[in-house]
């Protein structure tokens, strides 16, 4: 479907889904006036909402907005770790699970609130006697095992600033973020589990990090024997003999300043190099915490399930410091989803007894074509609440996820935000908002949002703007890591004082928001944000190219594909090795996510006259649409060779 039959299918959707009585009765927030109020006074919203946090020392002010820099809970002291560990140690959820964790060949290990707390600590010091302090910023480079929490809540603990990087990045890629954030320590593991393959990490890490600050790395053993890596003499530690040896002494959590880090997380912009996403403790915290409660109606007996990797947002907020900060239960599952068999999430579910599942648009389009049996063979009839997240979610996939998933019990949460916002921002909550498949329905209350013409004036119910967030919030990233000329031009620099995310959207005539995705160039494949400019840098590295040009193009199950136009060097010729070659050389220099799906050797790229890439007629070939406008092109003919070979080629 073209972008506009996909808005026109959207504007035409007419099924509702309200809230069931008895879901409604149970629900945490039943009393709709929370919107009025916690827009009449957000700040009186946000801090009742930060008072759920436990505090060393009182905050004495809510909010000082300095466009585009925020402050929230100036004054307060409070640790990130201790809200998510220590404090439930002291109450009846001492020895409830904290994290319920399925390795992918069937291994599995339970962590109590209690157990938790001595991981973190023993971390703590371990990390403590490799000389991190406070403010140092640690990266870690782990697959999904319980030392991925465990040492991001140690970090927390001293105060070190920690900068996950996802396991399926590059050694390049892990190396420009490693020297980007000036990390002294690197935790790694010898390699992981996907799909019954053992996956290389410390191979990476090795070649990461020559050159770079990097002084230690601490090895988690994972794999074992069969990984066959090799430690460095004064470089390289073993986790696991570290915390043989670390002190059984509970760590004191520092008490850290509402607004100093919690963390960096990188992410991919319209340039090749990706920005540092700076969080607050305080603010960061507080949304998360929050949305736990209102968005996922959070209660002491839940078993929250979220599918994401912690090496996204997504996997930060809703695994680790949403859940665990709210005291849950939460299951991390370390593999693939069809790993030994495609139901494996269901197995999972039905075993632990999920009363949430979290997951993502591309994996239920997955799950669609997989086809129904492998749901079947499940029991689900735990389940009571659905959350998606990562893109916009087709209706039909909602449908699916509704009917399949949810057996038409459980309501659905879809919900649209950013590694950017820390927190959910666009969603139901569920005992009081009626939902529409393929909508995001209405900002959560304490968010204020618009859509905006090109001027900032807001557009009305059916045209299609810029949607921008209008007032601050406490889980605002705070800058870019490194670079704050940055952080103002990306977010604030198209209106004064107003966020701009960088997606699309309208609103319908019952004032619901419907996102229609990115307006830059930044391309979500199965949910996971790659910059163009990225896998453009990445190829025009490679020495038989002399230029590149990437766009995305719509797939069936990741949402969008990447597809890269290629005009070689003189003398180098188009082969089918050197398609493979490329191909393999971007997923060594950014990672698998970001192999093209498709790359055309072309004789030209089309450009303007000043020579800028005209990006829109690639998208326009690629999607097999009619060219738009022209006129502004050097040289016309070079598109119509592209439609031709375009056409050759499908
Ligand atoms: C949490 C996360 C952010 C981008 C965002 C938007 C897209 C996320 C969405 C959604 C429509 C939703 N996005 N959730 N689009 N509906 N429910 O995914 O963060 O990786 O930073 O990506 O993802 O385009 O701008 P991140």
């Amino acid at each position: 479907m073209s972008p506009k039959e996909q808005l026109d299918t959207l504007l035409h959707e007419s099924r509702t889904f309200s809230p069931s009585e008895s879901f409604r009765q149970q629900a945490n927030v039943q009393d709709a006036r929370i919107y009025e109020s916690a827009e009449q006074d957000p700040e009186g919203f946000w801090s009742a909402q930060a008072h759920e946090l436990t505090w060393f020392e009182e905050f004495e002010s809510v909010c000082n907005w300095d466009p585009p820099h925020a402050q929230w809970f100036i004054g307060g002291k409070l640790n990130a770790a201790y809200n998510c560990v220590d404090r439930h140690t002291l109450t009846h959820r001492k020895n409830k699970a904290a994290i319920i964790w399925e390795g992918e060949p069937g291994d599995n290990r339970v962590l109590t609130y209690d157990m938790l707390r001595r991981e973190v600590d023993k971390a703590a010091h371990a990390l403590r006697q490799l000389g991190v302090q406070k403010g140092d910023r640690v990266t870690i480079y782990l697959p999904m095992v319980p030392e991925l929490p465990i040492s991001m809540l140690a970090c927390a603990k001293i105060g070190a600033i920690h900068s996950v990087v996802f396991g399926g990045f590059s050694a390049q890629a892990l190396r420009d973020r490693i020297i980007d954030a000036d990390s002294k320590l690197l935790i790694t593991a010898d390699a992981g589990w996907r799909r019954g393959k053992i996956v290389p990490l410390k191979a990476n890490a090795d070649e990461a990090v020559v050159g770079t600050p990097i002084e230690k790395v601490i090895v988690v053993e994972r794999v074992g024997a069969q990984a066959a890596i090799e430690l460095q003499d004064g470089r390289d530690v073993r986790w696991q003999d570290l915390m043989a040896s670390a002190p059984t002494s509970p760590f004191p959590a520092e008490p850290m300043d509402s607004e100093d880090y919690l963390f960096l997380l990188y992410t991919s912009g319209t340039t090749g190099k990706p920005k540092g996403i700076a969080h607050s403790t305080a603010g960061y915290l507080t949304g998360a915490n929050t949305s736990m409660r209102t968005v996922f109606d959070l209660k002491d007996n839940d078993i929250f399930f979220c599918t994401a990797d912690i090496g996204w947002i997504t996997g930060h907020t809703y695994l680790v410091y949403g859940p665990l900060s709210a005291g849950a239960t939460v299951v991390m599952y370390e593999g693939s989803p069809d790993f030994p068999d495609r139901d494996r999430y269901w197995e999972i579910a039905e075993k632990y007894g999920a009363t949430i599942l979290y997951t993502a648009p591309t994996s239920i389009r997955m799950f669609m074509k997989w086809g129904s049996q492998y749901v079947e063979q499940h029991d689900l009839s735990s389940l009571r609440l659905l959350g998606t997240v990562g893109e916009p979610i087709n209706p039909e996939a909602w449908m699916w996820y509704h009917k399949y998933i949810g057996q038409e019990r459980c309501p659905i949460v879809d919900t649209w935000w950013q590694t950017e916002t820390g927190c959910a921002m666009i969603a139901p909550l569920p005992g009081l908002v009626t939902t529409k498949p393929g909508s995001a329905t209405r900002p959560v209350p304490g968010i204020a949002i618009d859509i905006v013409d090109e001027e900032g004036n807001s557009v009305p119910p059916g045209h299609g703007g810029y949607l921008v967030i209008t007032k601050p919030w406490p889980s605002m990233l705070r800058t870019v890591w490194g670079d704050d000329e940055r952080f103002r031009n990306t977010y604030f620099g198209k209106f004064e004082g107003i966020y701009l995310p960088g997606d699309g959207a309208h609103l319908d005539e019952d004032g619901y928001i419907w996102i229609l995705g990115r307006i830059d160039d930044v391309i979500n494949v199965s949910g996971h944000r790659i910059g163009t400019a990225e896998v453009e840098s990445a190829l025009v590295a490679h020495p038989a190219v002399a230029e590149a040009a990437v766009i995305g193009r719509s797939h069936e199950v990741k949402g969008q594909a990447i597809t890269a136009f290629v005009t070689l060097r003189e003398g180098v010729s188009a082969s089918d090795d050197l398609i493979a070659e490329l191909k393999q050389y971007v997923v060594e220099r950014i990672g698998a996510m970001a192999r093209p799906e498709e790359i055309l050797f072309t004789a030209e790229l089309p450009k303007t006259r000043s020579g800028k890439i005209m990006r829109r007629l690639l998208r326009d070939i690629g999607e097999g649409r009619v060219i738009g406008d022209t006129t502004t092109l050097a040289d016309p003919s070079v598109v119509e060779a592209l439609k031709a070979q375009y056409k050759d080629q499908d």
